[in-house]
This record gives structure tokens, C-alpha cells and sequence, in this order.
């Protein structure tokens, strides 16, 4: 085998070697070529070279790729035209922070042949641009870029595009490069942040937007366009705000996978459907987790615990969902609008109220989820997939209450003390200390503490991975840092611990096939319909499966059930027929878990976020020649054929409201939640009993397919979007 290799690598080589791998010499004699000078003739090799290249054939076409323009794009001036029929109220604080931009309002970019000569000028003005990436990847960034290139060229060649490195940083650093034609090539339609990078710097205080504010003087930049989340768009807002007099423009893009950027007037019309990236991170984890339902309804073994990106929102699980039909899907904001009625009607009955009753449990969750394995498993389904959104603790009363009261905690130290928390506290222990020392102080003394002994004895009860998971340290924009935390885990933990319960108590079952069963009686020697009504609670009213009875719980009580109906003698031992079929009944648990997010996150864009992005960078330089600041660059129609997509401007002040940061108020865009009663959830809520796949036969789920960036399929838009839409439309 061994010889066999080598002689392929000599082979190609110009002279070959004999049987026995040695080279011939001038002489007619024969010497052994090392190994490392074979390889490195073989590494010359044409057909070598280019099976390892690293650009890749799948590479190259992608690069050729040229999405599609909105059709106002294709006439060679642009303006912008207000809407004023999406109407906004703002919230008074924006109105105090921002009034030089408060005031912006929806505004349509308008396609023109033949404008104004001062529209020419505007349009052709030469132009020194700076461009950041702020927050985590996200498919189709370099299209925003490329986008925005190709419109600065053709409006004038000698327009300058700066890309500030590793996000904001770059900006407070002037840490930047000047962005050229190849560079924009070599990243056309492609994924991740490669080109300039990012980083989660947040541009919050007067030394930090003087930096900014000198960066942008220096390059004489028109302009500076920020991609990024709601935290880097409220960034925006602020810069636009800081840099207004110095009369450089600050202009938004909507970035973020987790699809919380959807934009609705107050009159609930939708502006901006979903932020991209959120459609190619989606349809990657869809066609994963895909694999994973091919893969564990062909070994029917595993539990497949996935869980997604997303932040608090649900909007991926719920994409996820509908794409792929996994047989439990969880979403957060569903939770949280839970109503435990039993609960209230008790304390009604008792004249008292159940402020407990609203919301669930953690507890209620692992129950939600074994009631799924459970009814699986009585027809024979012992595996599955579970989808689990990775911000789903935020709807849970009891951990939402940590999650604040340790975010004030933290947020205070950092305020009052010369170290942070976490250098002053780096192990959970020493952080235990600090809580259990508050905990004291509320107890000895009359002041009020926000964490006090009832905080400390639940939290000790947590597991150390969830305690840590809590503690972890908050991002710089304060957020909690969801995909740090084991949320899968916490919750699969009360899963199987519940699991062991209802096997004790018999009603966590396998369901055995009829003729399965038939067949090992025979096989044994014994008759089915004899043993069949002792053993079967459903013998003679099943779908094909039967479950074994409630009281078995082991041999000791398979013999007693036996004896009892009358088909064993005490003195009889269990046939081995029946013993067999008793221990198929049960149940083995096994899972596997998974996290969907950096792999998605890093994907190349589907068709919608190429085109999307692209479009968006076109929009950036519209907004930007026509004056405008302080203003998101957007898509509407999102949710239509790509023929009615229409570029837009949107108030970032106007999306702002206050949201409690590191312990206090401060002023942000909002982030849009699942809306439970959107018609895309309402469809999922209704097919989700389904999907669980608790009868007989073939499962539902859907095969979406790997993602493509051309041709028709059905890469054209989030089924989320779809369906939102479809409603309008009865
Ligand atoms: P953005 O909001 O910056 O787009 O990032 C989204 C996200 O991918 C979340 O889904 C995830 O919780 C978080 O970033 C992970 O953050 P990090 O990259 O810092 O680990």
C-alpha cells in the first residue's frame, strides 16, 4: 500500500522510478529520490496546483456574480423624495438627544435622466467616503461595499473609499485603508468581514467621538457609513448628532443576523422587512439541522439538540422552523406570553392572585419538551431534532429577574470602583462571595439591596455552568451575552431528569411494532393474544404500536402484572419472549448537541442578501449625495418580488426608546421581537403538532437545500417574510 502511494507521487515526476520507488541514475543505476524532494516536484504539477488552489471553481463564479439593481438604479441620477404617509412618533428623550436629526422622515430615492444641473454637480462632487463594520459578521457585507464602490465610480472615479479596520476601533485609531477596485473583486458576493474586519467598540463617550470627530476631519470625509446592529445604528444616530455641525453625514445600514431590525410605521406598516444576513444565516442552519433529521431518522438512536444564534430575539428558530420542520421549535416570546390558567383559577377560588401564573417556568419548558419525546417515543420514535433559540432564558421570569438584577449589580461596581467586576471577582467563587456578602448586608441592615437572601438561595441552587453562564461578562454595549451561555444544556438537564420520572412512573415508553411483537412471541414459542392483554394497555385499540402497561416499570413488575392477570404462575420465571419485548420498551435517552451560529454567521450570502446588500450600498451613496444624514439605508418591499423593491432612507431617531443598559436607562433603537401573532407564527403554531411527528410513519420535515446565490430556487426571501405578507394580500 505504502510502495503503492509513493509510486503515484514519482509517477508524475519526469523521470519514474522502478518497482521498488528507486530513481534511475545517468548510469543505468538506480537511487532512492527523498521523500520531501518528490513531494515538491509533485507540488509543481499544473493538475496539482490547481486541485489545491485556493480559488476554488465555486469561488470564482461567485465572484463573476452581478446581482441585480432596483430598477432606479438603472437611470444614472438619483433623488430622494420624503414619504410622508409612514408616520413616526418619537420618543421625547431621542427629541432632547438628537435634534439636529429628529426630525428626518421616510425618504424615497428617486431615479432621474435628465436632472437639474445643481442635481448633477451634487450627484458628481468629488467625495472622500469612510466605511466601518460594527457588531458580528453577517452575510452580504462585502456586497454593502461593493454597492457603494461601484456607485462612487461611476458618479466620479476620483471618489475616495476608505474602510476603517477592525470596526470602530478603526475609527478611534485612524487605523484604516483606502479601498481598491482588485480589493473590492476579490470579496464580490462573499461572506464574513474579511476585507476590513469588525469589532463591538462602541463609540459612548465626549473622548471617544472627539477621537471619531478628528479621524473624520483629517480624511475630509463627507461621509462616514456605519453597517451594523440596532446598538451600532443607535451609534449612528449619536455620530450623525456629534458630527451635524462639521457638516459630515452619518448613515446607517442594517446589519445583523439576528433579524431584530424590521422597521414598522406607526400605523404597523412595514419599511424594512428584516436586516440582512439574517436569510443566509437562517437557510445555513436550516440546511444543517436538515442533515441532522436525515441522519437521526436513519439511525433512530439520537436526540439532536440544536441550538440557534439570535440573541433575545426568535426570529432564526422560527425561520429555522418553518424551513425545516424539526420536530420540536421552541420561541422565546411565545413563553413569555404564557398563562398557566389552572393557576388562576385556583387563586381565585382562594379570593387571591397568581402573578406567578403569567409566563413559563423553566420547569414548564423541560415539561413542554418531554411531553414531545414522550408521545414520539409510544410510536416508536425514539430520536428527534429540538431547536432551542439561544436568547430563550430572557423569557423566563425567573432567570429574566437574575439577568437584571446581576446586569445592575455588575453595571454598579464598574461605576463606583477603579477595577471592573470581573478582574476585581475572576472566579465564580469569588463572585459567590460578593453575592452572598450583599445578600448579608440587605439582611443587617434597614437599606434596600437588589440582591437579598431569597436572590441568593435560588441562585445557589443553579448548577455552577448556569451560575457562571449568568455572571459572564456583558458585551460593551451591555448586552447579555447569550451564545456564551449553555441554555441548551440548563434546560435538556430538567429534560432528563423529568424523563426519569415518567419512566418510573411508566409513562415514558417505546411503543413496539405489532408484528414485531407477533414475531418474537412465535419465534419464542408463545402466543401474542395470550401474553398480549396482561402486557398492553392498547392491545386491542393501537396504531400499529403498542405500549407496554403503565405498572411495568422492571422485571420485578413485569412478573407481578403478569401473575396478576393470570397468565404467569408465581412460580413461574418470565418467558425470555417476553422479557425481550419488556426491555425494548424502554426507553434509552441519548442526545447530541449542537450550536448554530459562527458557522452561519460566516456562510456566503444567499441570492436575497447579495442582492439586498448590493442595493444597499447603491442606496448609502443616493442618501449620501442628496444631503441626508442621520438616516438608515434601506430596502422596502422585501417581503415582494424583487421587481417592487424600493431604496429607502429611515429616521434613525425616530426607531429609538429607552431600554435598561448596564444598569441604567439609555436611549436605543428597538429591537423587534417575534410577534406571536404574526401570521408566520400562527402557521408554525399550527403545524407544530405535526412536525412533532407523534403518529406512525414518515416524518414532515423539508429538505431545504444548501444555499445558492443564482437561479431560481427558493433563495429568493425568508419564508418568515412570505407568510407576513401573504396575510395582507387575503
Ligand atoms: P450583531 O448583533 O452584532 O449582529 O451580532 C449578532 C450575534 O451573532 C448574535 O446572534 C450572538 O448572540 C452574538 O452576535 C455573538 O457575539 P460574539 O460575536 O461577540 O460572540
Amino acid at each position: 500500500m505504502q510502495k503503492n502511494r509513493r509510486n503515484l507521487l514519482y509517477a508524475t515526476s519526469a523521470c519514474k522510478p522502478d518497482a521498488g520507488g528507486n530513481m534511475p541514475e545517468k548510469n543505468g543505476k538506480t537511487h532512492e529520490m527523498p521523500r520531501e524532494t518528490a513531494t515538491a516536484e509533485f507540488l509543481k504539477q499544473k493538475e496539482v496546483e490547481q486541485a489545491i488552489s485556493d480559488t476554488s471553481r465555486a469561488l470564482r463564479e461567485r465572484l463573476s456574480f452581478t446581482p441585480p439593481v432596483c430598477e432606479v438604479f438603472n437611470t444614472p441620477y438619483h433623488l430622494l423624495e420624503d414619504a410622508p404617509e409612514y408616520k413616526f412618533h418619537s420618543h421625547p428623550e431621542a427629541r432632547k438627544q438628537l435634534p439636529d436629526i429628529i426630525n428626518n422622515v421616510v425618504q424615497r430615492v428617486t431615479g432621474h435622466e435628465n436632472p437639474d444641473d445643481a442635481v448633477i454637480q451634487a450627484h458628481c462632487k468629488q467625495r472622500n467616503i469612510g466605511i466601518v463594520f460594527s457588531g458580528g459578521p453577517a452575510p452580504g457585507g462585502h456586497n454593502v461595499i461593493a454597492g457603494l464602490y461601484d456607485a462612487m465610480v461611476q458618479a466620479n472615479e476620483k471618489n475616495r473609499l476608505y474602510g476603517f479596520l477592525m470596526g470602530p476601533d478603526g475609527i478611534l485609531e485612524k487605523n484604516y485603508i483606502e479601498i481598491t477596485a482588485d480589493q473590492v473583486d476579490a470579496y464580490r458576493n462573499l461572506g464574513g468581514f474579511g476585507m476590513i474586519k469588525t469589532g463591538r467598540t462602541k463609540i459612548d463617550s465626549g473622548e471617544k467621538m472627539k477621537k471619531a470627530r478628528n479621524t473624520c476631519t483629517e480624511l475630509e470625509l463627507d461621509a462616514l457609513v456605519i453597517v451594523g446592529g440596532d446598538d451600532s445604528n443607535t451609534n449612528a444616530a449619536f455620530l450623525a448628532q456629534a458630527l451635524y455641525e462639521d457638516g459630515i453625514q452619518v448613515i446607517g445600514v442594517p446589519k445583523t443576523i439576528d433579524g431584530d431590525i424590521q422597521v414598522q410605521d406607526d400605523n404597523g406598516n412595514s419599511i424594512c422587512a428584516v436586516s440582512f444576513g439574517f436569510h443566509t444565516a437562517a437557510r445555513a442552519f436550516a440546511h444543517n439541522i436538515n442533515n441532522l433529521c436525515s441522519d437521526c431518522s436513519s439511525d433512530v438512536k439520537y436526540w439532536h439538540i440544536c441550538k440557534v444564534m439570535g440573541r433575545v430575539a426568535s426570529h432564526l428558530a422560527l425561520e429555522t422552523g418553518l424551513q425545516v420542520h424539526p420536530n420540536i421549535t421552541l420561541i422565546g416570546e411565545e413563553l413569555a406570553d404564557f398563562v398557566d390558567e389552572a393557576r388562576i383559577r385556583k387563586a381565585e377560588k382562594e379570593g387571591t392572585v397568581d402573578y406567578t401564573a403569567y409566563g413559563m417556568t423553566l420547569r414548564q419548558v423541560s415539561r413542554l419538551i418531554c411531553d414531545g419525546i414522550v408521545r414520539r417515543a409510544a410510536v416508536g420514535k425514539n430520536y428527534g431534532v429540538i431547536v432551542i433559540p439561544e436568547g430563550l432564558l430572557e423569557f423566563i421570569n425567573e432567570i429574566q429577574m437574575f439577568i437584571i438584577k446581576l446586569n445592575t449589580i455588575i453595571a454598579d461596581y464598574n461605576n463606583t470602583h477603579d477595577t471592573d467586576f470581573h478582574t476585581r471577582f475572576p472566579t465564580l467563587d469569588d463572585k459567590l462571595d460578593y453575592l452572598r456578602q450583599m445578600a448579608r448586608m440587605s439582611r443587617e441592615s434597614s437599606v434596600f439591596s437588589i440582591w437579598n437572601t431569597r436572590d441568593d438561595d435560588l441562585f445557589n441552587v443553579l448548577p455552577p455552568f448556569f451560575q457562571i453562564g449568568l455572571l459572564t461578562e456583558r458585551d460593551s454595549h451591555g448586552n447579555f451575552q447569550f451564545s456564551q451561555m449553555e441554555t441548551d444544556r440548563v434546560i435538556m438537564g430538567l429534560v432528563e431528569d423529568y424523563l426519569k420520572i415518567l419512566a418510573d412512573r411508566g409513562d415514558y415508553k417505546n411503543g413496539i411494532k405489532v408484528e414485531s411483537y407477533r414475531q418474537t412471541m412465535t419465534e419464542g414459542g408463545l402466543d401474542p393474544d395470550f401474553f398480549g392483554h396482561a402486557l398492553f394497555r392498547n392491545y386491542d385499540d393501537n396504531e400499529g404500536f403498542l405500549l407496554v402497561k403503565k405498572s411495568v416499570v422492571s422485571i420485578k413488575t413485569l412478573k407481578q402484572t403478569l401473575v396478576k392477570a393470570e397468565v404467569l404462575s408465581p412460580e413461574q420465571d418470565v418467558p425470555r419472549a417476553v422479557e425481550t419485548i419488556y426491555k425494548q420498551s424502554v426507553p434509552k435517552f441519548k442526545t447530541q448537541y449542537h450550536f448554530y451560529g459562527y458557522d452561519g454567521r460566516g456562510n456566503d450570502p444567499t441570492w436575497f442578501d447579495c442582492t439586498y446588500t448590493y442595493n444597499l450600498g447603491k442606496t448609502v451613496l443616493s442618501l449620501i449625495t442628496n444631503g441626508a444624514t442621520g438616516q438608515m439605508a434601506a430596502i422596502n418591499n422585501l417581503e415582494k418580488d424583487f421587481r417592487d423593491w424600493e431604496p429607502i432612507g429611515i429616521p434613525i431617531g425616530a426607531l429609538m426608546h429607552l431600554e435598561e443598559r448596564q444598569g441604567k436607562l439609555t436611549l436605543v433603537m428597538e429591537r423587534a421581537l417575534v410577534d406571536i401573532d404574526s401570521p408566520a407564527f400562527r402557521v408554525f403554531a399550527a403545524k407544530r403538532d405535526h412536525w412533532l411527528g407523534a403518529v406512525p410513519g414518515e416524518e414532515g420535515y423539508r429538505r431545504p437545500g444548501p444555499i445558492r446565490y443564482a437561479g431560481e430556487s427558493e433563495d429568493a426571501r425568508p419564508i418568515t417574510l412570505i407568510l407576513n405578507d401573504l396575510v395582507n394580500h387575503r
